[in-house]
C-alpha cells in the first residue's frame, strides 16, 4: 500500500489525516516524528518548510508534493532528492480565493475607498467621481495559475487588462506582454499593477526604484506574489514621492512582518498576513490524490515544478 509521509512542522495533520482518508483510504498517512523513531519507506512526501535535510534520508521516495502553490522556501532552503519530481500546489479552491483577492483590491483601488474610510473619521461628506472602468488600466505580472485567472476575472468587469509573463500568453480580453525587453511598455501602462509572480532568481527584487518609477505618476500597487520580488526600501520611497498612490501588500521579505516595520502603520499600505490566498486540506489532498493516482497508473504527473527555472 502506497505510504506519504506528511512533513509540515507546525501544520496540524489531523485535517490532513481526514483529507486523505476521504480521498484515498488506502494510503497510509505518517506524520513525521521529531528525532527519535526512524521514518519507514515512503512512497510519496508532502511537505511545507521541512527542515533542510529531512528529505535526504527517506528511501524509496517517488514525489514530493507541497503544501502550497510557491515554492521558493524549498528550493533555496531544502535538500531535495535528486531526481525525485517535486510537485507544487494547484487547486481550484486556492484560485478561487485569489481571485477573490484580487477583484477585491482592484476594485478597492479603483474606486478609492480608502479615502471615504478616512473621510468618515472626518465625518466628511464628499463624493467623487472615478473614472470609468474601461478607462482603468490594470496590469498583472505572472499569467499562471493565479494570475491568469485573475486577469480574466479583472478583465470580466471591464478593466483595460494586460498580463505581463516570462513566455507570451494568450487570455481572451487580456493583452499580454512577456520577457524583459516588454516590461517598461507594460508598466508605463499600469495604472493598477498587481504582482503574481513566484520568487525566482530571474522575480527577485525585480519591483525596484527603476520599475516602479516607470509606472504612471499615482499607480498602485497589489503585491501577493513574494516579497522578496519587491525591494521594499524602493517602494517606500515611491510613496513618499507620490509615483505610488497606495499599495496592498499581503507578503513580505519577512514573515511575519517584524514589529515597527514602517508597512503596519504607513496611511498608505494595507498590509494582509499572508492570507490572499490559503490552502484547504479537504480541497488540497482532492487535487495531490487526483495526481497520486496519475503516477499509480501509469500517467505523468501535473504541476510539476522545472528546477532549473525556479516554478
Ligand atoms: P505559476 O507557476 O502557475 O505561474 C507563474 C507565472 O509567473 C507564469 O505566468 C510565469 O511565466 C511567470 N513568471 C515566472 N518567472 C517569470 C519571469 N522571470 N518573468 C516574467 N514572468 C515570470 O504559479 P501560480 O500562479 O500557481 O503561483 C504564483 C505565485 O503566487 C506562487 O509562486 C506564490 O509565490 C504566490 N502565492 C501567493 C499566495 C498568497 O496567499 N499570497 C498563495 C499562493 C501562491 P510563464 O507563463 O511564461 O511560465
Ligand atoms: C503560498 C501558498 O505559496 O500559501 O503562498 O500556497
Amino acid at each position: 500500500l502506497p505510504r506519504l509521509l506528511f512533513l509540515c512542522p507546525g501544520v496540524d495533520p489531523g485535517r490532513w489525516r481526514r483529507g486523505f482518508a476521504r480521498h484515498m483510504p488506502e494510503l497510509e498517512f505518517v506524520p513525521a516524528t521529531a528525532g527519535e523513531a526512524e521514518t519507514p519507506p515512503c512512497d510519496y512526501a508532502l511537505v511545507w518548510r521541512p527542515p533542510a535535510g529531512a528529505l535526504q534520508d527517506v528511501p524509496d521516495l517517488r514525489a514530493v508534493f507541497s503544501l502550497g502553490a510557491g515554492v521558493d522556501d524549498l528550493l533555496r532552503r531544502v535538500r531535495l532528492p535528486a531526481g525525485v519530481p517535486l510537485v507544487r500546489l494547484v487547486d481550484p479552491a486556492l484560485t478561487e480565493l485569489m481571485v477573490e483577492y484580487v477583484v477585491h483590491w482592484v476594485i478597492h483601488h479603483h474606486r478609492d475607498f480608502a479615502r471615504y474610510a478616512a473621510w468618515q473619521r472626518e465625518e466628511r461628506w464628499r463624493q467623487v467621481w472615478p473614472g470609468q472602468t474601461s478607462e482603468r488600466r490594470v496590469g498583472i505580472m505572472g499569467l499562471g495559475e493565479l494570475g491568469g485567472a485573475a486577469a480574466r476575472a479583472v478583465a470580466a468587469l471591464g478593466f483595460d487588462t494586460a498580463g505581463w509573463s516570462r513566455t507570451p500568453r494568450r487570455i481572451p480580453g487580456v493583452r499580454s506582454f512577456h520577457g524583459p525587453g516588454e516590461l517598461p511598455s507594460f508598466l508605463a501602462r499600469t495604472d493598477i499593477l498587481v504582482c503574481l509572480l513566484p520568487l525566482t532568481a530571474g522575480t527577485e527584487r525585480l519591483l525596484d526604484a527603476r520599475a516602479l518609477g516607470l509606472l504612471p505618476e499615482g499607480a498602485r500597487l497589489v503585491n501577493a506574489g513574494r516579497g522578496g520580488v519587491l525591494v521594499e526600501e524602493d517602494l517606500l520611497d515611491a510613496l513618499e514621492s507620490g509615483r505610488i498612490a497606495a499599495a496592498t501588500l499581503d507578503v513580505f521579505r519577512e514573515e511575519p512582518l517584524p514589529p515597527g516595520h514602517p508597512f503596519w502603520r504607513h496611511p498608505r499600505v494595507q498590509v494582509t498576513p499572508h492570507v490572499a490566498s490559503l490552502t484547504n486540506a479537504d480541497t488540497a489532498t482532492a487535487a495531490i490524490v487526483a495526481n497520486i493516482r496519475r503516477l499509480e497508473s501509469g500517467e505523468a504527473l501535473t504541476h510539476v515544478v522545472d528546477v532549473e527555472r525556479g516554478y
